[in-house]
């Protein structure tokens, strides 16, 4: 057919020869990157994730290095959540928004250390924007992309195989909290956290040269888990509700609109970007929501998906913003982007293709 041709702007990550060995069969981009989605058997992969424990070779999640004495300073004008209490090793989920209250990015945040951040990135370039703030701020403060790939292990049974690798201790992380450790010589740090609602790790590797030995390590001991190589879940992160920014989130969309409005802290200090606008949006109330809906019928619908006009009365209400077949409840579902007048038990239309398909709204997540 073709082949891909890697270069500054389609990198490869450190697990890249592992992926590759384990029969990865597609791909999509992400941050610049290759990231792997598909190992040839979804349905597999999905009940791995739930009933076992899977690894994901999620390097694409960047990290954006703040270091320096006002790393702290730069975070907390970059995020609209209060980080006044966040310790060294905790972890915290913050929204990113531009000065209108748009979400630009949803990072999970890691203060390694008093001068040190780093914001673990979806996919949008944040390096050229806190380098921009920094030094219109005249911060003291660099910005870079450290070497440093995560690779995740979830699933029910990701604690017993995380712990088989690097001690007990990883079983008292509270959630996305996180500490640095070594195994074969090889650096990382160990997090609870990871794109699923089944739990688990992730482990970020800090030498590129070493991703196939940490990848195998992690796969040997996980054999007698029954681990497989798996991908964030489509399917699984739909039914949990998870938000993919980008997937789920436009141009215009708050993080009150995407059910991130409990990251939000109105009360953080006045320079913060997108605070003044993030007040007066909470004060007059979004004009959107985010919903679940069922959709009608006992047939998976073809994979492929782009945005959808949802009707209500013969009128759009909003968007469908994706669709999977749930295999847990054998129908198909998404997530709805619906004016704020429409409500959990609503029948609405989908536009979907030649025929449009009907659904019921409810509440997230589904599961
Ligand atoms: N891991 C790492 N980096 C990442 C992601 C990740 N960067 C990009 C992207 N994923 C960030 N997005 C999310 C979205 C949700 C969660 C984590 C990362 C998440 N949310 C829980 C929830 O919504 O229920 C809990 C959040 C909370 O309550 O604090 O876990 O996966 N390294």
């Amino acid at each position: 057919m073709f082949s891909i041709t890697p270069s500054s702007r389609l990198r490869t990550s450190p697990f890249f020869e592992a992926t590759v060995a384990e029969g990865v069969c597609a791909m999509t981009t992400y941050n610049l990157m290759l990231m792997p989605t598909s190992y040839g058997n979804p349905e597999e992969e999905y009940w791995r994730l739930i009933n076992g424990v899977s690894m994901w070779d999620v390097a694409v999640e960047r990290q954006v290095q703040l270091k320096g004495p006002d790393a702290g300073r730069l975070a907390q004008i970059l995020a609209p959540r209060d980080l006044s209490r966040c310790k060294v090793g905790q972890g915290k989920y913050v929204p990113l928004c531009n000065h209108r209250g748009v979400l630009i990015n949803d990072p999970i945040l890691l203060k390694r250390a008093d001068d040190l951040y780093w914001l673990s990135i979806a996919d949008s370039n944040i390096w050229f924007w806190a380098e921009a703030i920094a030094r219109e701020r005249g911060l003291r403060v660099e910005i870079s992309e450290p070497d440093v790939s995560p690779l995740a292990v979830q699933g029910p049974k990701a604690e017993a195989v995380v712990a088989s690798i690097f001690g007990d201790w990883v079983r008292e992380l509270k959630y996305f909290w996180f500490r640095e450790a070594a195994v074969s010589g090889i650096p990382v740090v160990v997090a609870r956290s990871g794109w699923s609602k089944q739990g688990g790790f992730e482990i970020y590797l800090m030498d590129g040269s070493r991703g196939t030995a940490l990848w195998n390590i992690v796969k040997e001991a996980g054999q007698a888990h029954g681990i497989g190589p798996g991908n964030p879940n489509w399917c699984e992160r739909v039914e949990s509700g998870l938000v993919a920014y980008g997937g789920d989130t436009d141009g215009e969309t708050n993080p009150f609109e995407v059910r991130m409005g409990r990251y939000v802290d109105l009360d953080v200090p006045d320079d913060t970007i997108g605070i003044g606008a993030l007040r007066r949006i909470a004060s007059e109330g979004p004009r959107r929501h985010q919903l679940g809906v069922v959709l009608d019928g006992a047939e998976p619908f073809a994979t492929g998906f782009s945005w959808s006009d949802i009707e209500k009365d013969g009128r759009k209400i909003g968007d469908l913003t994706n669709c999977t077949w749930s295999y847990r409840m054998r129908r198909n579902i998404g997530f709805a982007l619906v004016a704020t007048a429409a409500r959990p038990g609503d029948e609405v239309l989908v536009r979907r293709g030649a025929v449009p398909v009907k659904g019921t709204l409810c509440e997230l997540p589904f599961l």
